[in-house]
């Protein structure tokens, strides 16, 4: 390894001095002026840790739902999964070092992970359609060859898409073909022999309108669409011709908003969904005779894709072991109908798909999704090749459930959540089961939530634990908050310092009819507290207002006091 060459090449790269960023949830992500030399830093890392695991690495330039100016990067290992936690500290070690310091801390990680340096390494690499991403991935790809490493540019993605090709490299094949054909004849493949089976097709139940967020997702849907196009009619609005990515639109806006995005023509109980600016999340929503609007998010999904597989499962005979991984953020009334109604076991993670998909792998057959929209169904090797055999053998109806099953294991991007995949999964389900949107809507009832971002001095100050659930510092807060919801039926807040950005979330949900019977009451909690960062002031407060339960929680420095 040639130091002072990639020392030479850094300068063009230059880091900007005292600036730190943080490996976050997500990889890197903030304004795009400031990437630069974390494009180059992480072109570096992809090598090495190529290298380390003699797999091909990938590498996503993307900042999914955040505004177009801004940009990020992660890494992909090996199983198209993200990236493990202690090469995380390493990204952010690389990424923080001072230029003169980056050799140094280059050749410190290469020791600490025993990497080969005569080991040959390759790097694929993806980026979305954000102004930035262009001259971004050039820049991880100076980094990658300047280490010696071997590289495919894939050129504009989604970042699905690029796990799924990190997959099928690393898989000898066995998961598919690393190419966008590839992605496209598998899914359309799997989609066609899924809906064969469905008895009706009327052209009103098969066509969804899809809000592309103005991102890659509108790219990736028009290639694919004449590989489906005579089992789904797929109308694109925000497409990416004339709005900004992720501008009043996208899963993000609309499951955040509860609202439809901008740009959108929704007709009464038409079938829609959003993708995100990277097409890794996918929402659902109609609009009901009335006008209101209805959101369907990941949890119902969750429950569509969960209760579809455990009734094939039933169809079969066969007992497979099936879990169903959440978050905090999913919503009550989800993990009850799952537990109590479907009798599946349901699993609580801290945020973070990586956290989900690593849960979802215990199971014979995992399925996991965050509230916002980012899931999948994972499959053990051993049931898939079971299915598959038993969709051979088994006759009438076992064979045919056997086979829907083979089929949708393949309409699934196992690797991680995918919007175009869990897309065609939904509208195939649908179709079997004749399924209308409302009805689908209509299997339990979300409690009423609300989920705030509040900007603080230091986020840090609050810890958590219990999948997040429980606060543990500052000292006083998580009684302040048991204290709130106990008043209220099937209460529950909390709150969490975000992995993406620099505030707190603050999530609650309640049973707030019998609350709003119960009358108007506002209780609020005030207390203060001393960190090593100076004098806080923090309130909690629990309203009742109409049908919502808005939950406020703000950290301010002493000098004031406001609230939002
Ligand atoms: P943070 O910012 O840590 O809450 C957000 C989402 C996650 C996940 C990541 C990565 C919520 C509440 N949080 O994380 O679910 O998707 O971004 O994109 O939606
Ligand atoms: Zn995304």
């Amino acid at each position: 390894m040639d130091l002072e060459a990639v020392s030479k090449r850094s300068a063009f790269h230059a880091k900007p001095q005292g600036l730190i960023l943080q490996y976050g949830t997500a990889g890197f992500r903030t304004n795009a002026q400031h990437l630069d030399h974390i494009m180059f830093r992480m072109g570096l890392l992809a090598v090495l840790r190529s290298k380390q695991t003699k797999s091909t690495i990938g590498v996503m330039v993307t900042a999914s739902h955040n505004p177009e100016e801004d940009n990020g990067v992660k890494l992909i290992d090996p199983l198209g999964e993200m990236l493990a936690p202690t090469w995380e500290e390493h990204a952010t070690c690389l990424a923080s070092a001072e230029e003169q310091d980056m050799p140094r801390v280059l050749t410190a990680i290469m020791e600490k992970e025993a990497v080969d340096p005569q080991q040959a390494a390759f790097v694929v690499i993806g980026k979305d359609t954000r102004p930035s991403s262009e001259k971004l991935s050039q820049s991880v790809i100076d980094g990658v060859t300047v280490l010696g490493g071997q590289f495919h540019d894939y050129g504009l993605l989604t970042t699905p898409q690029l796990h799924y090709m990190v997959y099928c490299r690393n898989s000898g094949g066995r998961y598919g073909k690393a190419t966008i054909e590839g992605y496209c004849q598998k899914l359309s493949k799997a989609f066609v022999e899924l809906t064969k089976q469905a008895s009706c097709s009327g052209d009103e139940n098969r066509s969804v309108k899809v809000d592309c967020a103005n991102g890659i997702g509108a790219l990736k849907l028009k290639e694919m669409e004449h590989y489906f196009s005579q089992g789904l009619l797929v109308q694109l609005f925000n497409d990416g011709t004339e709005g900004r990515l992720n501008h009043l639109c996208g899963a993000d806006f609309v499951k955040s908003h509860q609202k439809p995005p901008q740009g959108m023509e929704m007709k009464s109980d038409e079938r829609c969904c959003s993708f995100d600016g990277d097409a890794d999340r996918i929402v659902y929503y109609y609009r009901d005779a009335d006008g209101h609007f209805h959101l369907i998010d990941g949890d119902k999904i969750a429950t569509l894709i969960s209760s579809f597989l455990k009734d094939l499962l039933l169809e079969i005979g066969e007992s497979l072991n099936m879990g169903v991984v959440q978050t905090a953020y999913a919503n009550g009334s989800s993990t009850r109908y799952l537990e109590e109604v479907m009798k599946v076991p349901v699993y609580c993670t801290k945020t973070g798909v990586k956290h989900l998909h690593h849960k979802a792998q215990e199971f014979d057959i995992g399925v996991y999704f965050e509230a916002n929209g980012h899931g999948t169904a994972l499959f053990s090797e051993a049931v898939e090749v079971k299915i598959k055999r038993l969709a051979q053998e088994l006759q009438d109806e076992k064979g045919k459930a056997a086979k829907m099953l083979a089929s949708i294991i393949d309409l699934f991007n196992q690797a991680t959540g995918d919007a175009i995949s869990d897309m065609l999964v939904i509208e195939a389900i649908l179709a079997l089961k004749g399924l209308t949107v409302q009805q689908w809507d209509a299997i339990y009832v979300d409690l009423p939530n609300r989920q705030l971002k509040v900007k603080v001095a230091d986020r840090r100050v609050i810890s958590t634990t219990n999948a997040e659930r429980q606060a543990l510092t500052p000292p006083g807060l998580q009684e302040a908050i048991n204290d709130l919801v106990k008043k209220y039926k099937l209460a529950r807040a909390f709150v969490r310092p975000s992995g993406t950005e620099d505030i707190v979330r603050v999530y609650a949900e309640a049973d707030s009819q019998v609350s709003w019977e119960q009358g108007r009451r506002n209780h609020s909690c005030v207390w203060n507290l001393t960190t090593a960062k100076g004098f806080f002031k923090i309130e909690i407060k629990i309203e009742c207002t109409g049908t919502y339960i808005v939950n406020s929680y703000q950290t301010v420095p002493c000098c004031g006091f406001l609230r939002v």
